[in-house]
């Protein structure tokens, strides 16, 4: 299997992972950053291919987007892809946000907006549906925030410069969605947010993490708080994010958050990761709720192995294997090369745990390249693999080749 984009891709930034086809097999969705060429000088055009890869009886994943996408399958990039059930026909339906970001590119053609596109699972195919918004969705998060039973979509701003307004997709249920721009406080140019719900009183809280210019003086990181109406309450920073200085300079760029409870109390906490890649500092931060969206760092009691050392990129797993919740993690250094490639931690008891390195370096041996994105999925064996994306560069153009493999 191989990936390519319209002109030339250097990064597969987002992968997700779920049971598309219900046999019980997790499936794989690939996407990532569409990029200009660097000798490109008119307006955005730039596409990445969106792919399906089907997982087999043993382990191994076949692309199946041709059969179930057709060739319409072509967007302007993501950063982040959701997949969950937005028309609630117990189907998984497939949304990528709108995202262009060309770190490379010397044209004047970086970080331009996009629209998003949602593919509607119709079970043996999917039915393609374009937003017509251009959106910068650097951090993409859902949550039922007007009461119905199928979850609304929160994405970064649409206006770098002038406007830094939220961009919401209200869901009505029925495969459309309203949009809402009204809520100026809820400033989503930072990289990774997430949407927690207070059972007791019904607020809601919409976390911002790296918003980058200071919502809160000191904190890169935010919570603002909503009532059940969301009508807007508050705002605070989020403890793990704090910077000193007059100007916006976060020491810690937080990109994944990972809303779960950690200590079992019935609140909802969270674990946000860190892409330092200028700084090689990156740690992981847990952030326990004591309350009203109340965050309490306990990084220490919680990650009391981890380095100060870490640039965990734009991949996060947060889920259960063998009943153990773990947490996998994709590891670079400051030169984007992956070094140590995976990070995998473990909670058995009450704390988080590094899994032996050694077994997840195994699972790669052979695959050697700068760059590699790993993947981490389940099989019907028990067995966890890796989809690793290897790049391979002719010039200034890059292809990758996937590679599967048990752990
Ligand atoms: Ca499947
Ligand atoms: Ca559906
Ligand atoms: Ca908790």
């Amino acid at each position: 299997m191989s990936y390519q984009n319209a002109d030339n891709v250097i990064q597969v930034f987002n992968t997700q992972v779920a049971d598309l086809n219900a046999d019980g097999l997790e499936d794989v969705v690939v996407s990532g950053w569409a990029q200009e060429a660097t000798t490109w000088s008119g307006t955005v055009h730039g596409k990445v291919p969106l792919k399906i890869l089907i997982q087999q009886t043993d382990g191994t994943l076949v692309d199946k987007t041709t059969s179930l996408l057709g060739s319409n399958n072509m967007i302007y990039g993501s950063q982040r892809i959701i997949i969950q059930d937005f028309d609630g026909d117990g189907k998984p339906d497939i949304f990528v946000g709108g995202f262009q970001d060309s770190p490379g590119v010397t044209n004047g053609h970086c970080c331009d907006a996009t629209p998003s596109a949602i593919f509607w699972n119709e079970g043996t195919s999917f039915t393609r549906q374009d937003f017509t918004e251009n959106v910068w969705a650097h951090s993409v998060c859902i949550g039922n925030l007007y009461g119905s039973s199928v979850p609304d979509i929160v994405v970064g701003y649409a206006d770098q410069t002038n406007n830094r307004y939220n961009t919401i997709y209200k869901n009505n249920g029925n495969r459309t969605f309203t949009l809402v721009t009204s809520m100026p406080s809820v400033w989503l140019g930072g990289n990774a947010c997430t949407i927690l719900k207070d059972s007791t009183t019904g607020h809601i809280a919409i976390v911002n993490a790296n918003v980058g210019y200071a919502q809160v003086a000191g904190y890169s990181s935010v919570v603002n708080v909503f009532d059940s109406s969301m009508n807007y309450l508050s705002t605070a920073g989020l403890p793990g994010s704090e910077y000193t200085g007059s100007t916006y300079s976060p020491i810690h760029d937080q990109v994944n958050m990972v809303a779960t409870d950690i200590n079992g109390d019935g609140l909802t906490d969270l674990i946000i990761t860190d892409n330092a890649t200028d700084k090689n500092n990156g740690y992981l931060v847990a952030l326990i709720n004591t309350g009203s969206f109340s965050f309490s760092n306990q990084s220490s009691t919680y990650f009391p192995s981890q380095s100060n050392n870490a640039n965990y990129m734009y991949y996060t797993r947060y889920f259960t294997v063998n009943n153990v919740n773990t947490l996998f993690l994709c590891n670079a250094d400051s030169s984007f090369n992956f070094t140590t490639l995976t990070d995998l931690y473990q909670k058995p008891s009450t704390y988080f745990q590094a899994f032996d390195q050694s077994t997840l370096s195994a699972a790669i041996s052979g695959i050697s390249s700068s760059a590699v994105f790993p993947t981490v999925y389940k099989a019907s064996n028990g067995k966890l693999y890796v989809l690793a994306a290897v790049p391979s560069f002719s010039g200034s153009s890059a292809s990758y080749t996937f590679y599967t493999n048990p752990l």
